[in-house]
């Protein structure tokens, strides 16, 4: 098993999977050999407790991703580049207590505790496809609620016209935030953002279940943004502060590669990656490495008729 971790380093140009290449051959070999000594380590599993939830079901008809690839291959720098390696390194990720600090351009402002955000609206569960940026994807049953509900209790203001938000800084919990190499050259806390219009979308979710439990901590627990029209990087983790704001905020792939990250990042087949291509996606899931399928990545990722409105001013190009 242990030995798929660099596979994706290894396949063909056009084939690979990406945000990792910031690192360079030198460093690879390193974190080899650290993660090498950490596989040896007997294995935690998913040891973290998850418990079920209850939920307004969806009746999707999509295909869903087994539970076991969605909980293991994962994106979450903050625990290490390697796909596996949040499945591996947070296992013991504290996520309760959980508050939100809600600040900038709204009325009513302050901390807020995840629990009692969670009385507000009853949670529903939502099939969504996950486009990464990687070219991969995934459909995962999300439970949660439309963020617009959340946003709404915070009343904005006319100035806000976009909405940041930051994912938790804890190096003391984050390996990826104590080591520079580990977690991917990023410059911690990973900071995301939206349009108001955006945030305020019906398909924009707030999540924090999937599988009928809530998240386990590889995939953002316990609170995370679940956006399926565009690139997976958008939807940040395991969320601290929501900032209401009259300028367009900072974003972390865009900060760090700004000529191949955008701020609006809607998938779009025909807009290249300036290292790959986005026409076509592999499903992960289906098949071995080798076997995967493959299907036509589709404009905002299938969603268009529910999202395209909100881009009529926009040049196909700021898409990226
Ligand atoms: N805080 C934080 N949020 C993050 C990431 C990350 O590294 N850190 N990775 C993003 C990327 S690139 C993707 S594809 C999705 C992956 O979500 P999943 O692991 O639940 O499939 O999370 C996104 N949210
Ligand atoms: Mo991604």
């Amino acid at each position: 098993m242990k030995r798929v971790r660099f596979n994706h380093y290894s396949l063909p140009e056009h084939q690979v999977t990406s945000e990792s290449l910031y690192l360079n051959r030198r460093q690879l070999i390193t974190s080899a050999s650290v993660l090498t000594a950490a596989a040896m380590l007997p294995n935690s599993g998913h040891a973290a407790t998850q418990s079920r939830l209850k939920f307004i079901k969806d009746d999707s008809a999509l295909a869903v991703t087994p539970e076991a690839k969605a909980t293991t291959y994962n994106n979450f720098y903050e625990f290490g580049t390697g796909k596996d390696d949040p499945a591996d390194n947070a296992q013991d990720f504290k996520t309760t207590p959980w508050s939100i600090k809600v600040s900038g351009h709204a009325e009513n402002t302050g901390t807020f505790h995840l629990e009692d955000i969670l009385k507000w609206n009853p949670l529903e569960e939502r099939v969504y496809r996950l486009r990464c940026v990687e070219a991969w994807s995934m459909v995962i049953p999300w439970i949660g609620f439309p963020l617009a509900e959340m946003i709404k209790r915070f009343s904005p203001t006319s100035d806000a016209k976009y909405v940041a938000f930051q994912t938790l800084h804890d190096p003391k919990q984050m390996p990826g935030q104590r080591n520079r190499l580990m977690g991917g050259g990023i410059n911690y806390p990973y900071v995301e953002g939206l349009t108001i219009e955006e945030a305020m979308n019906p398909l924009t979710l707030i999540a924090v279940g999937m599988y009928g439990k809530t998240i386990p901590p590889q995939n953002g627990a316990p609170v995370r943004l679940v956006l399926p029209w565009k690139y997976g990087f958008k939807s940040i983790k395991s969320i601290v502060s929501i900032r209401f704001t009259s300028e367009q905020p900072e974003t972390t792939w865009n900060q760090l590669a700004p000529s191949e990250y955008g701020f609006y990042a809607n998938v779009n087949p025909e807009v290249a990656h300036p290292r790959w291509s986005q026409a076509s996606e592999r499903i992960i899931g289906t098949g071995g490495i080798f076997g995967q399928k493959r299907r036509d990545t589709e404009i905002y990722n299938g969603y268009a008729d529910q999202v395209a409105h909100m881009y009529t001013q926009l040049g196909k190009k700021q898409f990226y």
